[in-house]
């Protein structure tokens, strides 16, 4: 069985963790499927929107415990997994220039709730929920929960989810501002489809820097936030999805947006 699901259809890169007998949990194939779908979404500009989820009633469990040899002597390193294949595919979801939607389907744990948090546009399940499950076996969160829980929720709510592993419902992610929508289980295939399809024929290239400058504004002061919008404007002005997007507007047609 392939360990990640991957199919390219209207724009839209779907990406299916799938190893629903262990709730997804990340394995070193998992991990390979992952980076190797990334690469593809990099280079192919057909690929105008990604759309993760998980296959079966998990999202993803987080690292895959069994990987681990607890019986072997000395100390384990657990850094440079994060360092080989974690950090790299947190950091390349951050920097891709197109728009990564998550579809949590159910409990995303560890660095699979992390991994969730790291896509741009987070819809949930009613029935899923968030764990920070890192300090029930003796570890601090990962996958940037450290980076990404403080900013979305808050100090005292981010240190309470990591310190107790408390299970976060996804009504309640949504109230606290750490994901997009929850919405009825019976919705989120066609929620996220819905709007992974609309950013597919949407002016990627300014989907992109959109992106950048968002996540940019955590380390800038306001007056480098001017800057930085005033230089991706002027970027972005010259492209021919801005003519076509004024032109239509005043012809009062739908853009066709190139994506470029
Ligand atoms: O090692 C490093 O590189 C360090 C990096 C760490 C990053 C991390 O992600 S640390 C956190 C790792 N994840 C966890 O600690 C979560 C472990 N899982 C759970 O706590 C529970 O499974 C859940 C709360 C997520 C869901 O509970 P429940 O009752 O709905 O399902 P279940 O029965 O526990 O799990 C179903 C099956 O999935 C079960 O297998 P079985 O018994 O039917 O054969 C279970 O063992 C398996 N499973 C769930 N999580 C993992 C897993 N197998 C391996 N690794 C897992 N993380």
């Amino acid at each position: 069985m392939e360990p990640v699901l991957v199919s390219i259809e209207a724009g839209v890169q779907r990406i299916t963790l799938n190893r629903p007998d262990k709730l997804n949990a990340f394995d070193p194939a998992l991990r390979k499927g992952l980076a190797d779908a990334m690469a593809r979404a990099e280079s192919d500009d057909a690929i105008r929107c990604l759309l993760v989820s998980g296959a079966g009633r998990g999202f993803c469990a987080g690292q895959d415990l069994t990987e681990r040899d607890m019986k072997a002597a000395g100390p384990i390193d657990l850094g440079s997994g994060l360092d080989i294949a974690y950090n790299p595919l947190i950091k390349r979801m951050r920097a891709l220039p197109k728009p990564i939607v998550c579809a949590v389907n159910g409990v995303a744990a560890g660095a699979g709730a992390n991994f969730a948090l790291a896509c741009d546009i987070v819809l949930a399940a009613r029935s899923a929920s968030f764990i920070q499950a890192f300090v029930k076996i003796g570890l601090v969160p990962d996958c940037g929960g450290t980076y990404f829980l403080p900013r979305l929720a808050g100090t005292q709510r981010a240190m309470a989810l990591a310190m107790t592993g408390e299970r976060l419902s996804a009504e309640d992610a949504e109230r606290w501002g750490l994901i997009w929508k929850c919405v009825d289980d019976a919705q989120l295939k066609i929620e996220s489809e819905k709007i992974s399809v609309a950013l597919a024929s949407g002016p990627t290239r300014s989907l992109g820097l959109i992106k950048k400058a968002i996540y940019a504004s955590a380390g800038n002061t306001l007056a480098e936030q001017l800057d930085l919008e005033r230089d991706l404007q002027r970027e972005i002005g010259k492209g021919p999805d801005y003519r076509e997007g004024v032109t239509t507007f005043l012809e009062k047609r739908k853009p066709a947006f190139k994506g470029q």
